[in-house]
């Protein structure tokens, strides 16, 4: 993609009302556009890196067992009233009447609409345990929107709801997302803490919140330092091995964590004083036991091995993948500007010519931008005139892992050089030496 093409509405001033710098990087290297009050557009930089975010989460979610659906943004007041919470849900729900005066809303989440979809087609116990998942914008009427995308009116959510028999087997699927929550976080650079929260709207007895520790999160965490050293589950985990996925659940339960709502003095008390990890925290996950909550009153049931009908017992698990964007950057950033893990990175390398119209730079850049792409690396390629300072606070705001500089005397030398972003190291390297890494796929 070239530079000069592309839509990357940069700003040059820190604009007022961002009061975190992960929203001040969102708007400053035109990500994401204010639409209303916690309402916003994603620009084509912003829904890169949102799309990538999506795609860890769905690859996790699928290798957990989750199957994807879509349902519907606008729902209807009357599957609400059948569980009871039309009246409980209060002002945050948006609640809106069509041209027949009928009452709709827009969804805030959706475990009445699920449970509308698993009663119409599922009676037996066989054809369970399903976990269905959708990745669909919600809105939350929210009283204190801010801090950009962090917490916003209109936001995106994956959510996904489990049916099981009993208590024990929807023990086990709880117990798959949550390990499934602790593979997606690491995946996009981030450390995950499950904590026990509690349970607000969407109800039960047992829940965890991921967190990820930050000066800016809006919650206070108490937790064991044990965490930051514990081992994130592999590739290779076995989600159909209930045993395997408790044995997870059991080693990363164990040591103390817990939002402020849940927080324990008398159990705080006994973690060793230097092990105690007190700080605020994002919560980028939430993950719900509800049992038979929505299943009873919605008549959500199926036949069991003992002929019976049984309630079926739920779950529901929440990620908020908008959110999470801001939450990267948070956890990734320096004084120059975003700095992207490489899973989540809008571009791989952003190609930077530093005189553009100049036959060899020009030539050596559509070179290096083929081969890369040749090797399924995306560029951006910055063949715009702007002076070379300004390329270079762009690349370093933008963030993107690599940069690599092509200039009049590297282009008549056979060589570039090349920027770590992270690290801000450089390096000149051959043009061949280069090509020839591409080609081998390093
Ligand atoms: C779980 C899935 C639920 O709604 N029902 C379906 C359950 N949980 S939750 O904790 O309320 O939300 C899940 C995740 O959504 C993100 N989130 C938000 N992101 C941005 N702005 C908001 N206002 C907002 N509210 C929730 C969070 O990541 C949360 O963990």
């Amino acid at each position: 993609m070239r530079l000069s093409h592309y839509f990357l509405p940069i700003l040059k001033e820190n604009p007022r009302e961002a009061e975190i710098v992960s929203h001040r990087l969102m708007l400053r290297a035109g990500m994401i556009r204010q639409q209303a009050a916690g309402s916003f557009s994603w620009l084509p930089l912003g829904k890169r890196v949102l799309d990538n975010v999506v795609q860890i989460i769905r690859e996790e979610q699928n290798r957990a067992g989750a199957l994807e659906i879509i349902m519907p943004t606008i729902q209807s007041a009357d599957l609400w009233r059948e569980s009871g919470r039309y009246d409980d849900y209060g002002k945050e729900m948006l609640r809106i009447k069509d041209r027949h005066e009928r009452d709709m809303l827009y969804g805030p989440t959706n475990e009445e609409m699920v449970t509308e979809i698993f009663r119409a087609y599922v009676r037996s116990y066989k054809d369970l345990p399903l976990n269905l998942y959708h990745i669909q914008w919600k809105f939350r009427d929210e009283v204190r929107p801010r801090f950009g995308v962090m917490r916003s009116r209109e936001f995106l959510m994956k959510d996904a709801y489990s049916f099981d028999l009993d208590y024990e087997s929807a023990r086990a699927a709880y117990n798959r997302m949550f390990v499934s929550y602790l593979r997606t976080f690491t995946r996009m650079g981030l450390q995950a803490i499950p904590m026990r929260a509690d349970t607000g709207p969407i109800g039960g007895d047992l829940s965890h919140e991921f967190i990820i520790l930050a000066d800016t999160g809006e919650s206070a965490v108490f937790c064991d330092r044990e965490f930051l050293a514990l081992p994130v589950p592999g590739a290779d985990t076995n989600f159909s091995d209930d045993a395997e996925i408790a044995g997870i659940v059991e080693e990363w339960t164990r040591p103390y964590a817990a939002t402020d709502d849940m927080h324990e003095e008398a159990a705080w008390a006994k973690v060793p004083e230097p092990e105690r990890l007190s700080a605020r925290g994002i919560e980028v996950g939430h993950i719900f036991h509800f049992g038979e909550k929505y299943s009873k009153p919605m008549g959500a049931s199926v036949t069991g091995p003992d002929g019976k009908e049984h309630f079926v017992s739920g779950g529901s698990y929440g990620i908020g993948p908008s959110r999470l964007v801001a939450a990267i950057i948070e956890a990734s950033h320096d004084e120059n500007g975003i700095i992207w893990p490489e899973a989540v990175a809008p571009f791989h390398v952003m190609l930077i010519n530093m005189k553009p119209g100049d036959s060899a730079c020009d030539a050596l850049c559509e070179k290096l931008q083929a081969a890369y792409e040749k090797a399924g690396r995306e560029v951006l390629y910055d063949d715009t005139d702007q002076r070379a300072g300004a390329k270079f606070a762009t690349a370093d705001l933008i963030g993107i892992p690599w940069q690599v500089i092509v200039g009049p005397r590297g282009a008549a030398e056979g060589t570039v050089e090349v920027k770590k972003r992270a690290t801000g190291e450089r390096d000149v390297k051959k043009v061949d030496e280069l090509l020839a890494m591409l080609e081998k796929g390093a």
